[in-house]
C-alpha cells in the first residue's frame, strides 16, 4: 500500500465532516489525489448498513448486532474503496473508522475491547490508519451543534454518560499512541481549528512523498 490512510474522529458535532472537506481542499491544492469517504458507509452496500445503524426502529438493536453491522460495513468499505485507493497511492480521508467502534460500541455500549480487537484483526488484518485526527470538545457543545441540524439519529438519542465515555475513550487512545493520534481543540472557532489543520499539512505531504 503506497498511499496514506488518515481518519478523523471525535464526538458528535466536533466538525469532522467540515474539516475533512477543508483538509481535502488543502491536499488537492498541493497536487494530491484524495479519496474522501466515511463510516459507517462509503459504498452503496455499506450505506445501506449505515441506514440500519442510524435510523431508530421499533425493534431494539442488540449490541452484538450493532457491532457486527459496523464491521460488516467496514469489510465492504475496505474491499471496495479504501484498499484500492491506497494501492493507487491516494490519500484516504475517512470520517470515522475503527476508533469509533472502540469509543461507541466499546466505551459507550460496554462491549469489551478484546472482542472489538478480535473483529478488527479479522476484518482489517494489519491495516490501521497511519494518522488519526481527534476533534475534541466538551460534549454539550458538540450535541448543541448536532441538535441545531434537526432530527436526532439513533446514537444522538443517547444520554450524557454515553457521550462522555465516548469522548474519554478517544482521549485515552490518543494518549496511548502519540505518534499516530493528533488531538485538535474543536471547541475553538472554525478558523482557529483550520489554522491548526494548516500546520499539519506539510508533515502529511512529507509522509506521503517520503
Ligand atoms: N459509529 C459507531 O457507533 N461505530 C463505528 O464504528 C462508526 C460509527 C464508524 C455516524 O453518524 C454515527 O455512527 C456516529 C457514531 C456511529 N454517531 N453518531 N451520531 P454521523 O456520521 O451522522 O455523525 P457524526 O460522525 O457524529 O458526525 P456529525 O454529528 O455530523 O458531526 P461532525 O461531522 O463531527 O461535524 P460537522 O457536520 O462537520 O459539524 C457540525 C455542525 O457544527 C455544522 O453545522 C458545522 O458548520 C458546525 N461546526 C463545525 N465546526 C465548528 C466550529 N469550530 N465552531 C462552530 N461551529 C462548527
Amino acid at each position: 500500500m503506497s498511499g496514506l490512510f488518515l481518519t478523523l474522529e471525535g464526538p458528535e458535532g466536533a466538525g469532522k465532516s467540515t474539516n475533512r472537506d477543508y483538509l481535502a481542499r488543502q491536499l488537492e491544492a498541493a497536487g494530491l489525489t484524495v479519496c474522501l469517504t466515511r463510516e459507517p458507509g462509503g459504498t452503496p452496500l455499506a450505506e445501506r448498513i449505515r441506514e440500519l445503524l442510524l435510523n431508530p426502529s421499533a425493534e431494539p438493536m442488540a449490541v452484538d448486532t450493532e457491532l457486527l453491522l459496523v464491521f460488516a460495513a467496514r469489510a465492504q468499505h475496505l474491499a471496495s474503496v479504501i484498499k484500492p485507493a491506497l494501492a493507487r497511492g491516494e490519500i484516504v480521508l475517512c470520517d470515522r473508522f475503527t476508533d469509533a467502534t472502540y469509543a461507541y460500541q466499546g466505551a459507550g455500549r460496554g462491549l469489551s475491547q478484546e472482542r472489538i480487537a478480535t473483529l478488527e484483526q479479522f476484518v482489517q488484518g494489519t491495516l490501521r490508519p497511519d494518522i488519526t485526527l481527534i476533534f475534541d470538545l466538551p460534549i454539550e457543545i458538540g450535541l448543541a451543534r448536532a441538535a441545531a441540524r434537526g432530527r436526532l439519529d439513533r446514537f444522538e438519542q443517547e444520554g450524557h454518560a454515553f457521550f462522555e465515555a465516548v469522548r474519554q475513550c478517544y482521549l485515552a487512545r490518543a494518549r496511548a499512541d502519540t505518534a499516530r493520534y493528533c488531538v485538535i481543540d474543536a471547541a475553538r472557532p472554525l478558523s482557529d481549528v483550520q489554522q491548526h489543520i494548516d500546520t499539519l499539512v506539510p508533515s502529511l505531504l512529507e509522509r506521503l512523498r517520503g
